[in-house]
Protein backbone atom coordinates (compact mmCIF):
# COMPACT_ATOMS: atom_id res chain seq x y z
CA UNK A 1 0.00 0.00 0.00
CA UNK A 2 1.34 3.28 -0.87
CA UNK A 3 2.31 5.64 2.06
CA UNK A 4 0.69 9.18 2.78
CA UNK A 5 2.45 12.21 3.32
CA UNK A 6 2.30 13.64 7.04
CA UNK A 7 0.88 16.82 7.40
CA UNK A 8 4.97 17.59 8.35
CA UNK A 9 5.81 16.46 4.98
CA UNK A 10 3.33 18.60 3.07
CA UNK A 11 4.09 21.99 5.42
CA UNK A 12 7.95 21.49 4.24
CA UNK A 13 7.05 20.86 0.92
CA UNK A 14 7.78 23.57 -2.24
CA UNK A 15 5.61 26.66 -3.37
CA UNK A 16 3.17 25.87 -0.89
CA UNK A 17 0.41 28.30 -0.25
CA UNK A 18 0.37 30.46 2.35
CA UNK A 19 -3.04 29.04 3.57
CA UNK A 20 -1.98 25.69 2.95
CA UNK A 21 0.56 26.00 5.75
CA UNK A 22 -0.96 27.82 7.68
CA UNK A 23 -3.36 25.27 8.07
CA UNK A 24 -1.38 22.49 8.03
CA UNK A 25 0.30 23.99 11.22
CA UNK A 26 -2.95 24.75 13.27
CA UNK A 27 -3.48 21.12 12.55
CA UNK A 28 -0.19 20.02 14.18
CA UNK A 29 -0.45 22.44 17.08
CA UNK A 30 -3.85 21.15 17.86
CA UNK A 31 -3.47 17.85 17.03
CA UNK A 32 -6.73 18.26 14.97
CA UNK A 33 -7.81 17.90 11.02
CA UNK A 34 -11.44 18.55 11.86
CA UNK A 35 -13.37 21.30 10.35
CA UNK A 36 -16.87 21.67 11.70
CA UNK A 37 -19.61 22.83 9.25
CA UNK A 38 -21.48 25.89 10.70
CA UNK A 39 -25.35 25.51 8.98
CA UNK A 40 -26.70 27.57 11.42
CA UNK A 41 -29.08 30.31 10.68
CA UNK A 42 -28.01 32.89 13.39
CA UNK A 43 -25.71 35.31 14.26
CA UNK A 44 -26.16 33.84 17.42
CA UNK A 45 -26.25 30.30 16.91
CA UNK A 46 -23.04 30.78 14.90
CA UNK A 47 -21.16 32.71 17.39
CA UNK A 48 -21.69 30.32 20.15
CA UNK A 49 -21.43 27.05 18.04
CA UNK A 50 -17.59 29.10 16.59
CA UNK A 51 -16.72 29.65 21.00
CA UNK A 52 -17.67 26.26 21.78
CA UNK A 53 -16.12 24.15 19.03
CA UNK A 54 -12.92 26.59 18.59
CA UNK A 55 -10.69 24.57 20.42
CA UNK A 56 -11.13 21.70 18.88
CA UNK A 57 -11.25 22.75 15.36
CA UNK A 58 -8.89 23.92 12.62
CA UNK A 59 -11.20 25.87 10.64
CA UNK A 60 -14.79 26.88 10.80
CA UNK A 61 -16.63 26.33 7.73
CA UNK A 62 -19.81 28.68 6.63
CA UNK A 63 -22.81 29.35 4.51
CA UNK A 64 -23.09 32.96 4.89
CA UNK A 65 -26.20 33.29 2.68
CA UNK A 66 -27.88 31.40 5.26
CA UNK A 67 -27.63 33.75 8.51
CA UNK A 68 -31.04 34.88 8.56
CA UNK A 69 -30.14 37.92 10.47
CA UNK A 70 -26.38 38.88 8.82
CA UNK A 71 -24.87 42.19 9.06
CA UNK A 72 -21.56 42.13 8.60
CA UNK A 73 -20.43 44.01 11.64
CA UNK A 74 -22.42 42.37 13.62
CA UNK A 75 -22.00 39.04 12.03
CA UNK A 76 -18.29 39.18 10.71
CA UNK A 77 -16.38 41.16 12.84
CA UNK A 78 -17.02 39.06 16.36
CA UNK A 79 -16.22 35.67 14.31
CA UNK A 80 -12.84 36.89 13.04
CA UNK A 81 -12.39 37.67 17.13
CA UNK A 82 -13.45 34.23 17.84
CA UNK A 83 -11.46 32.68 15.40
CA UNK A 84 -8.14 34.22 16.31
CA UNK A 85 -8.73 33.45 20.04
CA UNK A 86 -9.50 30.01 19.32
CA UNK A 87 -6.52 29.94 16.37
CA UNK A 88 -9.03 27.99 13.68
CA UNK A 89 -9.05 29.60 9.93
CA UNK A 90 -12.36 30.76 8.24
CA UNK A 91 -13.63 28.59 5.22
CA UNK A 92 -16.64 30.08 3.62
CA UNK A 93 -18.69 27.09 1.36
CA UNK A 94 -19.67 29.31 -1.19
CA UNK A 95 -19.16 26.85 -4.04
CA UNK A 96 -18.64 29.73 -6.96
CA UNK A 97 -19.65 28.26 -10.30
CA UNK A 98 -19.71 31.19 -12.86
CA UNK A 99 -17.28 33.22 -15.33
CA UNK A 100 -14.49 35.07 -13.58
CA UNK A 101 -15.15 38.23 -14.03
CA UNK A 102 -18.58 36.91 -12.21
CA UNK A 103 -16.29 35.36 -9.40
CA UNK A 104 -14.47 38.61 -8.91
CA UNK A 105 -17.14 40.51 -7.86
CA UNK A 106 -18.96 37.78 -6.00
CA UNK A 107 -15.75 36.98 -4.26
CA UNK A 108 -15.30 41.10 -3.26
CA UNK A 109 -18.91 42.85 -3.13
CA UNK A 110 -22.37 42.50 -1.91
CA UNK A 111 -23.20 42.56 1.90
CA UNK A 112 -20.57 39.63 2.28
CA UNK A 113 -17.42 40.87 1.28
CA UNK A 114 -16.03 37.01 1.56
CA UNK A 115 -12.83 38.79 0.27
CA UNK A 116 -12.41 39.90 3.36
CA UNK A 117 -12.52 37.71 5.81
CA UNK A 118 -12.62 34.20 4.14
CA UNK A 119 -9.06 32.48 4.70
CA UNK A 120 -10.07 29.45 2.84
CA UNK A 121 -13.39 29.56 -0.42
CA UNK A 122 -14.52 26.46 -2.03
CA UNK A 123 -15.32 26.27 -5.49
CA UNK A 124 -16.50 24.26 -8.61
CA UNK A 125 -13.90 24.73 -11.30
CA UNK A 126 -16.67 24.19 -13.97
CA UNK A 127 -15.61 28.11 -15.38
CA UNK A 128 -12.22 26.70 -16.27
CA UNK A 129 -8.75 27.74 -15.40
CA UNK A 130 -8.96 31.21 -15.68
CA UNK A 131 -11.68 31.62 -13.67
CA UNK A 132 -10.14 30.85 -10.71
CA UNK A 133 -7.72 34.09 -11.74
CA UNK A 134 -9.02 36.60 -9.04
CA UNK A 135 -9.27 35.22 -5.49
CA UNK A 136 -6.40 36.04 -4.28
CA UNK A 137 -6.86 36.74 -0.43
CA UNK A 138 -8.26 33.02 0.36
CA UNK A 139 -6.65 29.63 -0.46
CA UNK A 140 -9.05 27.81 -3.37
CA UNK A 141 -10.26 24.71 -2.41
CA UNK A 142 -11.75 23.02 -5.85
CA UNK A 143 -15.21 21.12 -5.80
CA UNK A 144 -13.80 18.16 -7.91
CA UNK A 145 -16.45 15.19 -6.04
CA UNK A 146 -19.66 15.69 -4.00
CA UNK A 147 -21.01 13.03 -1.59
CA UNK A 148 -24.36 12.79 -2.22
CA UNK A 149 -26.29 10.23 -4.04
CA UNK A 150 -26.09 10.66 -8.14
CA UNK A 151 -23.96 13.27 -8.33
CA UNK A 152 -22.36 14.02 -11.85
CA UNK A 153 -18.97 14.40 -10.69
CA UNK A 154 -18.00 10.92 -12.31
CA UNK A 155 -14.15 10.13 -13.03
CA UNK A 156 -14.34 11.89 -16.33
CA UNK A 157 -15.55 14.94 -14.75
CA UNK A 158 -13.10 14.80 -11.88
CA UNK A 159 -9.88 14.17 -13.92
CA UNK A 160 -10.19 16.90 -15.54
CA UNK A 161 -11.50 19.21 -12.66
CA UNK A 162 -8.29 18.17 -10.52
CA UNK A 163 -5.91 19.07 -13.81
CA UNK A 164 -7.26 22.58 -13.15
CA UNK A 165 -6.90 22.09 -9.41
CA UNK A 166 -3.35 21.13 -9.68
CA UNK A 167 -2.37 23.59 -12.16
CA UNK A 168 -4.08 26.98 -10.35
CA UNK A 169 -1.64 28.65 -8.06
CA UNK A 170 -4.45 29.96 -6.00
CA UNK A 171 -5.57 25.88 -5.51
CA UNK A 172 -4.68 24.56 -2.02
CA UNK A 173 -6.83 21.52 -2.62
CA UNK A 174 -9.85 19.84 -3.16
CA UNK A 175 -13.26 18.29 -1.67
CA UNK A 176 -13.56 14.90 -3.24
CA UNK A 177 -14.88 11.47 -1.70
CA UNK A 178 -11.68 9.80 -4.17
CA UNK A 179 -8.09 10.18 -2.99
CA UNK A 180 -6.02 13.16 -4.98
CA UNK A 181 -2.47 14.01 -6.25
CA UNK A 182 -0.94 14.48 -3.20
CA UNK A 183 0.28 18.28 -3.76
CA UNK A 184 -3.59 18.43 -3.09
CA UNK A 185 -4.94 18.70 0.20
CA UNK A 186 -8.17 16.41 0.32
CA UNK A 187 -10.94 17.42 2.27
CA UNK A 188 -14.02 15.27 2.79
CA UNK A 189 -17.10 16.06 3.59
CA UNK A 190 -19.97 13.35 4.37
CA UNK A 191 -18.68 12.63 7.87
CA UNK A 192 -20.60 10.80 10.85
CA UNK A 193 -19.87 8.48 13.40
CA UNK A 194 -23.57 7.43 13.78
CA UNK A 195 -25.53 7.29 10.68
CA UNK A 196 -25.24 6.39 7.11
CA UNK A 197 -27.15 9.07 5.44
CA UNK A 198 -29.89 12.00 5.76
CA UNK A 199 -32.69 10.53 3.70
CA UNK A 200 -31.63 13.63 1.80
CA UNK A 201 -29.19 12.72 -0.17
CA UNK A 202 -26.35 13.22 2.00
CA UNK A 203 -23.81 9.90 2.17
CA UNK A 204 -21.56 9.61 5.68
CA UNK A 205 -18.76 7.64 5.89
CA UNK A 206 -16.46 7.99 8.89
CA UNK A 207 -13.14 9.14 9.66
CA UNK A 208 -11.44 6.01 9.89
CA UNK A 209 -12.51 4.90 6.71
CA UNK A 210 -11.44 8.06 4.59
CA UNK A 211 -8.32 8.99 6.23
CA UNK A 212 -7.40 4.94 5.44
CA UNK A 213 -8.83 4.45 2.13
CA UNK A 214 -8.58 8.27 0.53
CA UNK A 215 -5.61 9.26 2.71
CA UNK A 216 -7.88 12.58 3.20
CA UNK A 217 -6.14 15.37 4.86
CA UNK A 218 -9.29 17.69 6.71
CA UNK A 219 -12.40 16.03 7.71
CA UNK A 220 -15.80 18.27 7.41
CA UNK A 221 -18.61 17.30 9.96
CA UNK A 222 -21.96 19.38 9.89
CA UNK A 223 -24.53 17.90 12.08
CA UNK A 224 -22.89 15.51 13.46
CA UNK A 225 -21.47 18.46 15.84
CA UNK A 226 -23.87 21.40 15.75
CA UNK A 227 -27.19 18.87 16.20
CA UNK A 228 -25.41 16.81 18.53
CA UNK A 229 -27.05 17.44 22.69
CA UNK A 230 -23.32 18.56 23.52
CA UNK A 231 -21.49 20.12 20.18
CA UNK A 232 -18.48 20.72 22.74
CA UNK A 233 -17.74 17.29 23.48
CA UNK A 234 -19.01 16.37 19.77
CA UNK A 235 -16.13 18.54 18.25
CA UNK A 236 -13.74 16.66 20.98
CA UNK A 237 -15.06 13.28 19.23
CA UNK A 238 -14.93 14.30 16.12
CA UNK A 239 -11.53 15.48 16.53
CA UNK A 240 -9.91 12.78 18.49
CA UNK A 241 -11.46 10.21 15.78
CA UNK A 242 -9.68 12.21 12.86
CA UNK A 243 -6.59 12.92 14.87
CA UNK A 244 -6.48 8.82 15.58
CA UNK A 245 -7.66 8.08 12.01
CA UNK A 246 -4.50 10.12 10.61
CA UNK A 247 -2.21 8.72 12.72
CA UNK A 248 -3.04 4.94 12.04
CA UNK A 249 -3.31 6.07 8.05
CA UNK A 250 0.87 6.91 8.68
CA UNK A 251 1.03 3.37 9.39
P1 LIG B 1 -23.44 17.47 7.25
O1 LIG B 1 -24.46 18.05 8.18
O2 LIG B 1 -22.23 16.86 7.97
O3 LIG B 1 -24.04 16.49 6.28
O4 LIG B 1 -22.92 18.73 6.41
C1 LIG B 1 -21.95 18.63 5.39
C2 LIG B 1 -21.52 20.00 4.92
O5 LIG B 1 -20.58 19.84 3.86
C3 LIG B 1 -22.66 20.85 4.35
O6 LIG B 1 -22.38 22.20 4.69
C4 LIG B 1 -22.55 20.66 2.85
O7 LIG B 1 -22.93 21.83 2.13
C5 LIG B 1 -21.07 20.40 2.63
N1 LIG B 1 -20.78 19.47 1.53
C6 LIG B 1 -21.16 18.15 1.51
O8 LIG B 1 -21.80 17.68 2.44
N2 LIG B 1 -20.83 17.35 0.45
C7 LIG B 1 -20.15 17.79 -0.63
O9 LIG B 1 -19.85 17.02 -1.54
C8 LIG B 1 -19.79 19.16 -0.63
C9 LIG B 1 -20.09 19.95 0.44
BR1 LIG B 1 -18.86 19.80 -2.07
Amino acid sequence: EKKRKSYQQKIDSNNLHSKAKKLLEVALEKKSNLIASADVLTTKELHDLAEKVGPNIVALKTHIDIITDFDYDKTIIPLIDIAAKHNFLLMEDRKFADIGNTQELQYSYGIYKISNWADLITSQVIGGFQSLDFFHNSGVIAILGMSSAGTLTDKNYRDEATKIAQSHPNVIGGVAQNELPEELLLFTPGINLDTKGDGKGQQYNTPEHVFRNLHTDFIIVGRGIYKAENPEQASLSYKIAGWDAYEASLG
